[in-house]
């Protein structure tokens, strides 16, 4: 597989993650719903290559949570437990209501990526080309409100792109990852290489605690 960067894709179910990778151009992607992690090597004119690592969207469960998490670090020991240096969350810009799922799914992603990880980090609004003209005033708003609000996982200002449903869309957002110093290791992939990758080590990790914190304090049906 190649690709020295290695970003991780995260959100909700159909929020556009797997249409993303499929823009961007990696081989052999299927495009229905996703059940498992897939580690696709993207190369592009423009940078070199990445690995770009599509998880299955994040459910309402804690339970479902939870084996996604397993998933995710099972592929990262898989893949021999490389530095994820890059990190996406997706959002259709269509869910005007953020609702608790949403908020949830986002607290994930900023435990997932931990503190001093902002730089290396973008979000990504998706659907924009479902949006009528006279629709778009309303969606720009909306945007600018996530970005101020809720966009962000601390201090150094995140990377916010609209995709287009496109191949130049998908490249632009990879581009702002190709020239970016990696400063730092995504904060899960150091917490599997501590705990290992089992349910139990997950619930360890920040973003395992993150999880269980909606599960109503400790409490998960599958443990
Ligand atoms: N029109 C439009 N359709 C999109 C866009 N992004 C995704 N879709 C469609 O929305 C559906 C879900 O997209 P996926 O890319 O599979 O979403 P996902 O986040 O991978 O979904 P899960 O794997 O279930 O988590 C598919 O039918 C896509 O074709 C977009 O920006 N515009
Ligand atoms: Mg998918």
């Amino acid at each position: 597989m190649a690709g020295d960067t290695i970003i991780l894709l995260i959100g909700s179910r159909g929020s556009g993650k797997t249409s993303f990778v499929k823009f961007a151009g990696g081989i052999g992607v299927d495009p229905s719903p996703t059940t498992a992690c897939r580690a696709y090597g993207i190369e592009g004119k423009s940078f070199s290559s990445f690995t770009v690592i599509d998880t299955p969207g994040l459910d309402d469960l804690p339970s479902g949570n939870l084996a996604i998490l397993k998933d995710i670090a099972q592929t990262l020991v898989t893949l021999g437990s490389p530095k994820v240096t890059g990190a996406i969350f997706f959002h259709r810009i269509t869910d005007t209501r953020l609702g608790g799922s949403a908020r949830s799914h986002l607290d994930i992603f900023r435990n997932l990526c931990g503190d001093g990880f902002a730089e290396q980090a973008a979000f990504v609004t998706t659907m924009w080309n479902t949006i009528g003209r006279s629709g778009l005033q309303k969606y720009q708003l909306l945007e600018s409100e996530l970005r101020v609000k809720h966009f962000s996982i601390g201090p150094g200002g995140n990377a916010s792109f609209r995709f287009g449903n496109s191949r130049v869309s998908a490249v632009e957002v990879l581009e702002h990852f190709a020239d970016r110093p990696a400063r730092r290791q995504l904060l899960f992939a150091e917490e599997v290489t501590r705990f290992g990758s089992s349910l139990s080590g997950m619930r360890k990790t920040s973003a395992g605690v993150a999880v269980m914190r909606k599960s109503g304090g400790g409490k998960c049906v599958i443990l």
